[in-house]
């Protein structure tokens, strides 16, 4: 194959810049399908906000493969959040996490993790961009409607927590 058929091969479509077969290969790839822990936090079930965030989960392309309602014991919360022990927020993030139901959900789609901390939007709902579930319903940064997994290990670990494999249905 001539240079310039070789490089023609490897041009992305909508792209007028030759790339090597490798990185061709690595961009056509499909983006894994991936699972991510949520949580529906008291703010937003006292407030009966359960539907209208899982109506933002699914606009996503994200699908709710498991979903409970629960009380969470203090333990389960103190557990939950751990890698937050020596902050000075940690007393107050346990009592509004046990103060009234949660909804956990385990969500499943291409690139979940990700996804779904675009559809939560920033930790302090006064930096988060329109449109995202924290600026429409969350109080404070304390109370700020829903948690998403940060990457894929914590997803492993947070889903274990509180969902047998059975329970979770794709
Ligand atoms: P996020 O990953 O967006 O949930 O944010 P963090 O892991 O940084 O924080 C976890 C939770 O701790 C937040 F959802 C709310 C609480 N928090 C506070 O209450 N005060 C803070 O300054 C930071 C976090």
């Amino acid at each position: 194959m001539s240079r310039a058929l070789h490089c023609l091969a490897f041009l992305p479509e909508g792209s007028h810049k030759a790339i090597s077969r490798r990185e061709f290969l690595k961009q056509r790839r499909p983006m894994a399908i991936e699972r991510t822990f949520s949580i529906l936090k008291p703010d937003a079930t006292r407030r009966n906000l359960t539907g209208a965030i899982n109506a933002l989960i699914e606009a996503a392309g994200l699908r709710i493969v498991a979903q409970k309602r629960v009380l969470m014991t203090r333990a389960q919360a103190e557990t939950f959040y751990a890698v937050h022990k020596a902050r000075p927020f940690f007393g107050e993030l346990v009592e509004t996490m046990t103060s009234g139901p949660v909804v956990v959900q385990v969500l499943e789609g291409e690139d979940a993790i990700r996804k779904y901390r675009d559809v939560l939007g920033a930790t302090d709902p006064a930096k988060a961009a329109d449109g995202t579930v924290r600026k429409k319903f969350a109080l404070s940064v304390g109370e700020n409607s829903a948690h998403g997994s940060d990457g894929p290990e914590t997803a492993a670990v947070e889903i274990a927590q509180f969902f047998a494999g059975n329970e979770i249905v794709g």
